[in-house]
């Protein structure tokens, strides 16, 4: 040890296309937000770890290293099990914290899908590795992340949002290969086409807990057996899953073979240098697989969708991992108070309230933000 207290931040995202791809070794195109998560860090030598949330008011936690390496606290609250699961991954891989306390606060709106909980991992991990573990990479972050994630805190995502907070860089979308873990930063400026991306978020919360996530998990691991490869990465082909006799994993299937697809002319696409106006019936698309096909919509995300193109949106899809959440609209800039206001009308019309909303523009990825004076007590 020997470093400084200091401030870290995580971004969270949003996924221009290639969702439920990632845990099936396909391709993905984030984006990072300009809100995120801060983690304040200061390095203790007496195994005291001091947890406390800025966004969960009164609850801070007292526990001792031993204890979190030995899985004592796994009846802590939830917000605490990714803190706490970075913690006990940088332990168990070799990298012991001596003593830390954890000052956590952010501005991502927790439960609308844009990955508050990925965030939180990554600005965490990005503090411990800079106080106690300088030889952990931006790719280990990444798996320490995840294992917080799928380990701790029972989701049993793919690294789609760890990637995003890690990778992502301002003005670009990230294309990555969760296969190989290769990427490219593809620039992405709607600003010089007069466009924005407006997100929606739906109010409808967006869960990863209750089992749906894991069952889709599941079914594409089914799917891929049958079709005997290794992952749904492997089929290129969309009639390939009509090989599969079970209609529900030929669904499951289609949308991951049809998805990767999208993504891929997306990307090419928007290197290309083309208007971004002529991705927008992919993205659409990808709402109805998505809704259709791996059926992980909610009413309220398709009413964005349907209001959105109506009032003039090129594209518009949920993004993140549905069951809620939030929904992106690609609209032309002095579209944004006409697509608003059919959105909020619409949801008004069925009695919902009008989603929170924001335009966003490719921001930075995870780093230190500033050194404070303090070091270890
Ligand atoms: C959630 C998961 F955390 C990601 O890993 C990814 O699967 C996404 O849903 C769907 O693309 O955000």
């Amino acid at each position: 040890m020997g470093a400084t207290a200091g401030r870290w931040w995580a971004p969270g995202r949003v996924n221009l296309i290639g969702e439920h791809t990632d845990y099936n070794d396909g391709y993905v195109l984030p984006l990072a937000l300009p809100l995120g998560m801060t983690c304040t860090a200061k390095p203790r030598t007496d195994g005291v770890v001091r947890l406390a949330s800025r966004q969960v008011r009164d609850q801070s936690i007292d526990t001792r290293v031993e204890t979190i390496v030995a899985g004592g606290w796994s009846e802590l609250p939830a917000w605490t099990h990714y803190p706490l699961g970075v913690l006990a991954e940088f332990d168990r891989r070799g990298h012991p914290v001596t003593g830390v306390e954890l000052d956590l606060d952010g501005t991502v709106p927790v439960g609308a899908g844009l990955s508050s909980s990925a965030a939180l991992s990554c600005a965490v991990a990005l503090a411990l590795r800079d106080l106690f573990a300088p030889t952990v990479t931006d790719t280990d972050i990444i798996d320490i992340a995840r294992a917080a994630e799928n380990d701790y805190a029972g989701v049993p995502t793919g690294t789609l949002d760890q990637s995003a907070a890690m990778l992502c860089t301002a003005g670009h979308l990230l294309f990555l290969d969760t296969r190989t873990g290769a990427f490219e930063q593809i620039p992405f400026d709607l600003d010089a086409f007069d466009l924005a991306l407006l997100v929606l978020d739906t109010g409808s919360p967006h869960r990863l807990l209750d089992g749906e996530y894991a069952r889709r998990r599941a079914e594409c691991a089914a799917a891929a057996a049958q079709l005997n490869v290794a992952s749904l990465r492997d089929v290129t082909s969309p009639t390939a899953a009509d090989r599969l006799t079970d209609p529900l994993l030929r669904r499951r299937a289609r949308h991951v073979i049809t998805e990767n697809a999208r993504v891929l002319r997306i990307a090419e696409q928007l290197r290309s240098g083309a208007d971004p106006r002529a991705i927008g019936p992919l993205l659409t698309e990808g709402h109805a697989s998505l809704r259709d096909d791996f059926e992980v919509s909610a009413p309220r995300l398709d009413l964005a969708v349907d209001a959105a193109l109506a009032a003039g949106a090129y594209g518009a899809r949920l993004t993140g991992g549905g069951f809620g959440g939030s929904v992106i609209a690609l609209v032309d800039r002095d579209r944004i108070g006409a697509v608003l206001s059919g959105v909020r009308e619409a949801f008004a019309a069925n009695g919902f309230e009008s989603p929170r909303n924001f335009t966003v523009t490719p921001s930075a990825g995870a780093h230190r933000i500033r050194s404070a004076k303090s070091t270890a007590s």
